[in-house]
């Protein structure tokens, strides 16, 4: 009898949580998108990178920089935290709904499948220069010169500072081996949110920064190179493939804590201007709970951490295909 009535509140749950998102967008890995899908997806890009910016965030030009500054200005309370999934997976959503409400994409935001390339971004699909994101870095600037980003100018970093600059690449063959599939898979099959968050965090996340290099390997200003997107799309993809895994208990827990330490590796020291986070951000200690909030500047409205645990509930309506 017990069983039964558990099965009844399983059921009733299943169907009230998802009742909400009946058609999700498609996120599909980039090297099944046609070369005209490819191109609609890049030329979007420029079109962010060409919008004037209307936020007031200091040093953004266009659209695209606002994006950029909105990961600048909260590098370290968004970064090993418990809120780094949460707050990436709102980040990738914000991307994708500037692309297609206001560059008329049609598509969803793309991943990059990470483990297809592990061990050979260099010779990843992904940098191809007519239908990806333009190649390695070049001289003694590392700038890239091949694709449709080679004329771009960040505005912001890199790190916190707010300067000119090309984007950058110095893409290493070994540091991508961290994004093989061994890795991901040993994420996916983790039992608990605090073990499968470090998973994630440590060894695949590592391996797209640091694969790609130059502005990628840096964790405050990263978002300054498009290849950002693809790389934090496949980390939610492999986040929701974990949560997947236990749907109703992984997509309310949380935990960690808010506040960063002192010094990141491979993070810039945080000037001292950038106030170290103290915590409480919506949650009544320093412990990351479900009213978390995911601070977005004005770019949208902000949400919580309870709001885009489910990429299928009453917020956020995709899956990964
Ligand atoms: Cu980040």
């Amino acid at each position: 009898m017990a069983q039964i009535s558990k099965l009844v509140s399983l059921l009733l749950m299943a169907s009230s949580a998802f009742a909400a998102c009946t058609n999700p967008g498609k996120r599909r890995a980039w090297h099944t998108l046609s070369n005209d899908e490819k191109l609609e997806y890049t030329n979007a890009e420029l079109c962010l990178m060409e919008k004037p910016a209307h936020l007031g965030l200091p040093g953004a030009r266009t659209r695209f920089d606002e994006l950029q500054a909105i990961h600048q200005l909260q590098a370290y309370s968004t970064h090993f935290v418990g809120a780094f999934l949460p707050f990436h997976r709102m980040m990738m959503h914000s991307h994708e709904e500037a692309l297609r409400g206001e560059c008329n994409y049609t598509g969803y935001q793309p991943y990059w499948a990470e483990e297809l390339d592990a061990g050979k971004f260099t010779s990843s699909i992904l940098l191809d220069p007519t239908h990806g994101f333009g190649g390695d870095g070049f001289g003694a600037g590392k700038c890239i010169t091949t694709g449709p980003f080679a004329n771009y100018t960040n505005s912001l970093g890199p790190g916190y500072q707010i300067t000119d600059h090309c984007i950058d690449r110095n893409v290493s063959d070994f540091m991508s081996r961290g994004s093989s599939q061994a890795n991901a898979d040993a994420c996916v099959a983790k039992t608990d949110f605090e073990a499968a968050w470090h998973c994630i965090e440590g060894q695949p996340h590592s391996g797209g920064h640091g694969g790609v290099g130059g502005q990628m390997l840096n964790g405050v200003s990263s978002p300054g190179d498009p290849l950002f997107y693809l790389h934090h799309t496949w980390l939610d993809k492999l986040f929701w493939d974990w949560q997947a895994g236990d749907r109703p208990t992984r997509t309310t827990s949380i935990g960690g804590s808010n506040i960063a330490p002192d010094e990141i590796l491979g993070f810039p020291t945080r000037p001292s201007d950038v106030p170290k986070p103290t915590g409480a951000d919506g949650d009544p200690g320093t412990i990351t709970t479900l009213g978390h909030v995911l601070n977005m500047y004005g770019n949208m409205p902000n949400k919580t951490v309870a709001d885009v645990m489910d990429i299928q509930g009453d917020y956020l309506c995709y899956e990964y295909v």
